[in-house]
């Protein structure tokens, strides 16, 4: 069992109730050599605040400056972050990528930087932070940001900019805006993991605070800074739970009593993770009717995958791959089981079905809604997913793929953790990105087999005690409390 505010980490945990009292100055450029954990009794912070530390002197602040050296060389070679116009290409598009630290956020942040896109991270790294509290770590070893980003300059010659800080802070989320300038904002940057928003009230409230404010202050920081800026943001199907009729992208037509309707399609979240989205998706709504942004909800599926085109140039950019029972998802949970010898986790009687794509495609689909904006005023709903299956569809696929490798995969049936549909309808729409020119990657025996040996590879590094849920959606807690490791 580990506390989630261990003392066994390597954080050190001192108490206080300010959360964010000082500013760091900004004229550093060195990033401090490590954080400490300050507790505080902030309703909205589980964890405290991060804190930085250099020799004996403590201060507390909030990171808001660039810390690596920004680069402002023009990239060489055209491509799709690129304005055409009769007098040749203009500057490339600027796009600032909240969350780039995280697993879908970094993937895009080289695949943008890739095409030529100017890119800017925007991250708390506070998905970090939540592993050492957990007592969870990545399959794959995953280097500092700073080191990502420098190994990606000395690979390729490009830069990525780089903010540090929470964008619940507007002051640092607006100094950020008027710094980059983005054209566009795509926002990654949530806690995104149900079962982490159903361990207790504080990550309750500290899941849907973050959510929901990181969110409206974008809103308001495009308002004020950015007008012209397309809001790219990360929902989730799950906003739409899993209705006894088909899925459509975004809207629905009713005609009820005669009278006829084009209205947001229900939503019926099962976490309160997934109610964050939902919030957050009527926020958009709203400030695009009344502000004219222009935006698109990417209501994403379950990702799996972990290799893309430019996290495979070198170890350094190496992504993370989630597999623990708060964090991983799915497939990928399944494909590190089979490779550990662990039955696969099936919650309950397996029917839950889900939209699910590669990695590889959530990349895709953003270069994709980045080049063809949304108009101003428009809130454009795009269902982010290649293919439906079952968990039972996912556990057959896998232990067919893991015979062929040689493995002896069993199955076991889990008691949901979970309050959720175990058999039902399922049919969602997903035609509008591929209208756009998504060319999907659908999970074949061949990916399969690469994330098999994928997972194989670093087998030595699964800590089997993450493996089982340890979240119950029918005990959440009041009080912060033990997890099971
Ligand atoms: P992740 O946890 O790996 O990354 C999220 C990143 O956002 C982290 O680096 C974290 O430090 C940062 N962040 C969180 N709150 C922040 C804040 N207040 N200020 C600044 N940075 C903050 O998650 P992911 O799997 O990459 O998911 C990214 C987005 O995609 C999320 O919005 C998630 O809801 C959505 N999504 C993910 C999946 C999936 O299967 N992974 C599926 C559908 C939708
Ligand atoms: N499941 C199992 N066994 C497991 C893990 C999950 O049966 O070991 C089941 C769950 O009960 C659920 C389904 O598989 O019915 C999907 O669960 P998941 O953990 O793979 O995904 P979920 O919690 O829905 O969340 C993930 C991401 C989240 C994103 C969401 C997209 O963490 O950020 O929003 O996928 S969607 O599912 O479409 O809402």
């Amino acid at each position: 069992m580990a506390h989630l505010l261990s003392t066994s980490c390597s954080l050190k945990i001192t108490s206080c109730r300010k959360p964010y009292s000082k500013q760091l100055n900004e004229s550093s450029n060195a990033f401090p050599a490590y954080f400490s954990l300050k507790i505080t009794k902030d309703l909205y912070c589980p964890f405290g605040s991060l804190v930085v530390q250099r020799g004996k002197q403590q201060r507390i602040c909030t990171v808001r400056a660039t810390t690596l050296p920004v680069d402002q060389e023009a990239p060489t070679q055209p491509g799709s972050g690129f304005h055409q116009n009769s007098n040749g290409p203009s500057p490339p598009k600027r796009v600032m990528v909240i969350g780039g630290d995280g697993y879908c956020g970094w993937a895009t942040a080289l695949h943008l930087s890739n095409k030529n896109y100017e890119v800017a991270i925007v991250d708390n790294l506070v998905r970090r932070l939540f592993d050492h509290q957990l007592g969870l770590d990545s399959l794959t070893p995953i280097s500092s940001i700073h080191n990502r980003i420098r190994r990606w300059k000395s690979l390729t010659g490009k830069s990525i900019q780089l903010y540090i800080g929470d964008i619940c802070d507007f002051e640092f989320l607006s100094e950020s805006f008027k710094s980059f300038e983005p054209d566009a904002v795509v926002h990654f940057g949530e806690q995104r993991s149900a079962p982490y928003s159903m361990i207790d009230r504080s990550r309750a409230v500290f899941t849907q605070h973050n959510n929901v404010i990181g969110t409206l202050n974008v809103l308001f920081a495009i308002k004020e800074f950015r007008e012209q800026c397309h809001l790219v943001k990360l929902g989730t199907m799950g906003e739409y739970g899993t209705p006894n009729i088909d899925i459509e992208e975004g809207y629905i037509t009713i005609t009820h009593n005669g009278r006829t309707d084009t209205l947001p399609y229900p939503k019926q979240a099962s976490s309160f993770y997934h109610l964050s989205k939902v919030h957050d998706s009527n926020n958009i709504a709203f400030t695009c009717k009344a502000w004219g942004i222009r935006a698109t909800d990417l209501n994403q599926g379950v990702v799996y995958g972990v290799r893309t085109d430019e996290t495979e140039m070198h170890e350094e950019l190496c992504n993370r791959f989630d597999y623990d029972g708060v964090f991983g998802t799915a497939l990928n949970r399944f494909c590190v089981q089979a490779a550990v010898g662990h039955p696969l986790t099936v919650y309950g009687k397996g029917g839950q079905t889900r939209g699910y794509l590669d990695i590889r495609d959530t990349v895709q689909c953003v270069e994709l809604a980045i080049a063809n904006p949304a108009q101003r005023g428009e809130f454009r709903v795009f269902n982010q997913f290649t293919e439906q299956f079952s968990v039972n569809d996912l556990a057959t696929l896998v232990t067919k793929a893991g015979k062929k490798l040689g493995l002896d995969v069993q199955t076991i049936s889990v008691p949901n953790p979970r309050v959720e549909a175990e058999e039902h309808y399922y049919n969602a729409k997903h035609t509008k990105l591929i209208e756009l020119g998504l060319k999907p990657h659908l999970l074949s025996d061949s990916l399969l087999d690469s994330l098999l040996n994928f997972a194989i590879k670093f087998k030595d590094r699964v800590d089997t005690k993450q493996i089982m849920p340890s979240v119950s959606w029918r005990k959440i807690g009041a009080k912060p409390k033990t997890v099971s490791a």
